[in-house]
């Protein structure tokens, strides 16, 4: 007891000066103060959506060996709410543990937390199932949009106040929303009602921030009082004259580059992007030399595994990799870029002695062999297990309520069509892809933007079958709103279809569920229509440093979708490119039983004429090149 009371004498005796954690602006000075100091940082950045919650630490502890002082990060309001009320934070998705990993290991977080993130990522992080109300005006007053803001951010923002670095954790500043400035709704009301629910969650103390190109025109759309305006821009700009624009709107305070681009973004069907070391090593040291903060977008790039993809207007989707070109590659990797830009930093502060986390090793683990399992028309009962929704005129994935992948659209043909006759969408309404079969005899391909009308043939009754394919919503700029599907109806010879039945398919339980690894009893129509295929890798356990990472390489196979144990490796597209394998993170793989590799391909397999095999490699190859493809991948249809 008289222990206690000493204790309790001391304490209000002595005036213990607790060092309160503060991290503030400094507008006389033009700085921040972190505790009271000033201060600088040098960021990069790492989506923790992006990258396996195995391998976490170990990006986070590479770009810390760097000499960065804190990460920036995207918080995608679809990777937590995929279903309205329904919450996601565990496993990969599980952004708390990120965060504590990140204070671990003593770096400084940047949070931006949307609503909209924009990122190259599906709808730009807003959730599609905003999309059932056809009319709402996303990123805006609309009440609709506004109220399920609110939701999202009652639930969100109370997790991370307690890691505000004010109250211990590593978040020093958190962005509102993202490049508003480049969207058309310039809804001023809109970013004050974020401002004050940001404070209404979070408080007082901590900054708030905007980002917006280093264009007036973006800054005077971007923000508002109350936010600090910051601005993005890429190597080879005039740092001084960005700057100016940041002043513009932000007279005062430390100058700060959010977005420093290390590389730049890829779609299917272009040249895969790198930017030249020696561009960023320039304008870096420029940057640093104005005394800003500074954060390098992207530091680690990592995957859009999955659907998680986004795409442009017109539209481009953007590829399974994205692997950005940056310091730290898809996977992890170190690359000259990466110990380019930590001799920069050398030059501006002291970065951590010790051992870097090395590159890690992969694996070849060759050929497999693939065997058809049965085509999707043949998998209709497992993949559609709610059964069919029917309608006179077609019904867009949102009005199904279905979100990512695919939806079989089905009617029968009203006449006989001997000779070849125009199947066609009307206004552009297929989104994105239809692979079209009668009677499971593949016709063709409808595509977004690029093929509105084929021919088809085929007798009165036959069954008409659209696969329609989302590759991704559209991330950047007023599109935002991309309903999936057929959005329009389709004419045959000139003839509206109609009567529709729709099958919404719910591939990944089936494939998690084991349900495509029974070979189907039935002779499959022919390998040209949307079929399933499995095979299994084995690899021996007791072996010291197996399982390791790996890449899957796609000989013969045109496009579609794998899945490694269950887990969605993403979109393979090796006929469009530039990306022909896809990162395999070591995580997935086990040596205790087989893993079992399904593959979705959508239009021609190799299988009828050549191997029909995949193969694990220990290179990635992100940018396919024309003498690669002369003897694997080009094939007559
Ligand atoms: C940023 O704006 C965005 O804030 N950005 C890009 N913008 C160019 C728009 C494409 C026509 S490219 C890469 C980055 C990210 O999208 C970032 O989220």
């Amino acid at each position: 007891m008289w222990l206690h009371s000493a204790v309790l004498l001391l304490l209000l005796g002595q005036c213990i000066e607790i060092s309160a954690r503060t991290f503030e602006i400094d507008n006389n000075k033009n700085c921040f103060r972190k505790d009271g100091k000033p201060f600088r940082y040098i960021s990069g950045s790492i989506h923790y959506s992006r990258v396996p919650r195995f391998y976490w630490r170990d990006r986070l502890l590479k770009m810390k060996m760097a000499g960065l002082d804190a990460v920036y990060t995207y918080v995608p309001w679809n990777f937590h709410e995929q279903k309205p009320g329904v919450y996601n934070f565990s496993g990969d998705h599980d952004i708390e543990t990120f965060l504590k990993m990140a204070n671990e290991i003593g770096l400084l977080v940047i949070l931006r937390a949307g609503p909209y993130i924009c990122a190259e990522w599906d709808m730009g992080g807003l959730p599609p199932w905003l999309l059932t109300k056809k009319s709402i005006v996303l990123r805006s007053s609309d009440p609709d949009y506004l109220q399920a803001v609110d939701n999202w951010m009652s639930v969100f923002l109370p997790k991370i106040k307690p890691l505000l670095y004010q109250n211990g954790g590593p978040i020093i500043t958190v962005q509102v929303e993202n490049e508003y400035g480049s969207y058309f709704t310039c809804d001023y009301n809109y970013l004050r009602h974020l401002m004050k629910l940001f404070r209404q969650h979070l408080g007082d103390e901590v900054i708030l921030f905007t980002t917006d190109g280093s264009g007036l025109p973006y800054v005077r759309c971007g923000s508002i009082e109350g936010l600090y305006t910051t601005v993005d821009f890429g190597p080879g700009t005039n740092v001084t004259a960005a700057f100016e624009v940041q002043r513009f709107s932000q007279p005062r305070g430390p100058l700060i580059n959010s977005e420093f681009y290390t590389g730049w973004l890829d779609h299917w069907g272009e040249p895969h992007s790198v930017v030249a070391t020696e561009r960023i090593v320039k304008t870096l040291t420029e940057i640093l030399d104005h005394g800003a903060s500074v954060n390098m977008y992207m530091f680690i790039g990592g995957t859009n595994f999955g659907y998680w993809n986004g795409a442009n207007t017109p539209y481009e989707p953007q590829p399974t990799s994205y692997d950005y070109d940056a310091p730290l590659s898809e996977a992890g990797d170190l690359t000259d870029k990466y110990f380019a830009i930590r001799e920069v930093i050398k030059k501006y502060k002291k970065i951590p002695e010790g051992p870097i986390p090395p590159t890690t090793p992969k694996f070849a683990y060759g050929e497999i062999n693939m065997e058809k399992v049965k085509t999707v028309l043949e998998a209709l009962d497992i993949l559609s297990s709610y059964g069919p929704i029917k309608s006179t005129y077609p019904l867009t994935f949102e009005e199904i309520k279905q979100f990512t992948g695919f939806v079989l659209y089905r009617t029968t043909l009203p006449r006989n069509y001997n000779d070849p006759t125009t199947l066609a969408t009307l206004f552009n309404g297929v989104r994105d892809r239809a692979y079209v079969t009668v009677n499971g005899i593949f016709q063709g391909i409808l595509e977004r933007d690029k093929e509105m009308s084929i021919n088809i043939s085929g007798t009165q009754g036959a069954q008409l079958d659209l696969l329609v394919e989302s590759m991704g919503r559209v991330n950047f700029g007023r599109y935002n709103n991309d309903f999936k599907g057929l959005l329009t109806n389709l004419t045959l010879d000139g003839e509206i279809l109609a009567n529709w039945t729709q099958y919404p398919l719910d591939i990944d339980t089936a494939v998690i569920n084991g349900l495509l690894l029974e070979t189907s009893s039935m002779k499959t129509s022919n390998s040209t229509s949307p079929t399933f295929y499995k095979g299994s890798l084995f690899i021996p356990s007791g072996i010291p440093d197996l399982p390791q990472d790996t890449f899957i390489k796609f000989p013969g196979w045109t496009k579609g979708q794998i899945w490694i144990n269950g887990f969605n490796l993403g979109r393979y597209w090796p006929a469009r490119g530039p990306q022909v394998t896809l990162y395999v993170p070591m995580h997935i793989l086990t040596t205790s039983s087989l893993n079992n590799i399904t593959v979705l391909e959508l239009e021609h397999s190799p299988c009828d004429t050549g191997k029909c095999t995949v193969e694990f490699v220990d290179k990635p190859i992100l940018s396919k090149s024309k003498t690669h493809f002369k003897q694997e991948y080009l094939f007559t249809k």
